[in-house]
Formats: C-alpha cells, sequence, structure tokens
C-alpha cells in the first residue's frame, strides 16, 4: 500500500525521507480524514487501462497530459522544484498519476503537521482543492506523472498564507482538529 509518515522538523536536503524516530506513520484512513484519496493502478496500462477510464469517468477527471520531471528534459528545473516545494493550495483538486520513477508529496494534517507521501509506480492521488501542500523529488532525481483535471485545468498556486479564498475556508470547516 502507500507509505506516508509525520516528517521531522530538519531542514536538511528534501529529498531525503525525513522521518521521525521511531518512525510515526499515517494511514490511508487518516488520510481519508484530510480529504486525500489514493488509488493503485497498473502504470503499464495506463494508455488502455479500464480502471483508469472509470476513475476518470466517476471523478469526471476529463483533461490529462503528462509532465517528466527531471534535469535533462524539464525546462526551468531547478526554478520549477523550488516553486513545486513551496508550501501552497489551489481552488482545485490536484489528481497526480505516477506513471513511472517516484516523488514525495507532502501535505498538512489535520492539526497542521507535515505528513510526507511516498508516490511510487502506480499511485494515484487527489489533493483537495484548499489543503497546503507541496511535492519533491526523492533521491532518484526522475518522475514522470500523469496530471489529470476537472475541465480545463488550471494550474495557478497560491503560497502560504492563502486562508482568506472561499475554497481553503470550505475545506478547513471539513476538518476537525483535537
Ligand atoms: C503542484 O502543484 O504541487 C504540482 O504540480 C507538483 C508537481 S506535479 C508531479
Ligand atoms: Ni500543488
Amino acid at each position: 500500500p502507500l507509505e506516508a509518515w509525520y516528517m521531522d522538523s530538519s531542514d536538511e536536503d528534501q529529498r531525503l525521507p525525513h522521518k521521525l524516530s521511531p518512525n510515526q506513520p499515517v494511514s490511508l484512513d487518516e488520510l481519508k480524514k484530510i480529504g486525500v484519496l489514493h488509488w493503485k493502478l497498473n502504470a503499464d496500462m495506463h494508455e488502455n487501462d479500464p480502471e483508469l477510464e472509470k476513475i476518470r469517468k466517476d471523478q469526471g477527471y476529463s483533461f490529462s497530459d503528462v509532465i517528466t520531471i527531471q534535469k535533462e528534459t524539464l525546462p526551468n528545473y531547478e526554478e520549477k522544484l523550488k516553486m513545486f516545494f513551496e508550501e501552497h493550495l489551489h481552488l482545485d483538486d490536484e489528481i497526480r498519476y505516477i506513471l513511472d520513477g517516484q516523488a514525495y508529496f507532502d501535505v498538512r494534517s489535520v492539526c497542521n503537521r507535515w505528513i510526507r507521501i511516498a508516490m511510487g509506480k502506480g499511485d494515484l492521488i487527489t489533493l483537495p482543492a484548499g489543503i497546503y501542500h507541496r511535492f519533491t523529488l526523492d533521491q532518484t532525481n526522475y518522475t514522470k506523472a500523469m496530471r489529470l483535471f476537472v475541465g480545463e485545468p488550471v494550474w495557478k498556486a497560491y503560497n502560504r498564507p492563502a486562508d482568506d479564498f472561499e475554497k481553503r475556508q470550505q475545506y478547513v470547516a471539513s476538518l476537525q482538529c483535537s
């Protein structure tokens, strides 16, 4: 299954796992509580996969493209990686399907702690509109991901603080920090 954990607070290389010791794993159930959804698919079939088609139909994920994140092929690689790692939110769901390689998505827990989600080939994840998050490659420095979207894509990111948006307030209202 998907591996996720609460992060340590060290400033070391963002590409390192940053696990606490002892490790504090985060379950899929906990992720569900913050609106993060996950599917495991066969990425080798992504061009003709009835399972993927069903998810896309059920969820309304009409748009898709593919982004390869590695130094050799992504224009403005350093700049983009820096942007992706800035804590931000979107006004729409962020939906990513890892076709090859691996990477980390960090999301804020109900009580505002960082949760690191290790994404590998075949993992499809949806981060809800309004959740603060960030993205980094791991030490392999390579991932290829399908970006999905409901309707015409809007890639606009709002760096934290971005608490005045209605989408953010709706999202916060859906949480319960105890
Ligand atoms: C985002 O907005 O966080 C991203 O697009 C991350 C990189 S896509 C694999
Ligand atoms: Ni994002």
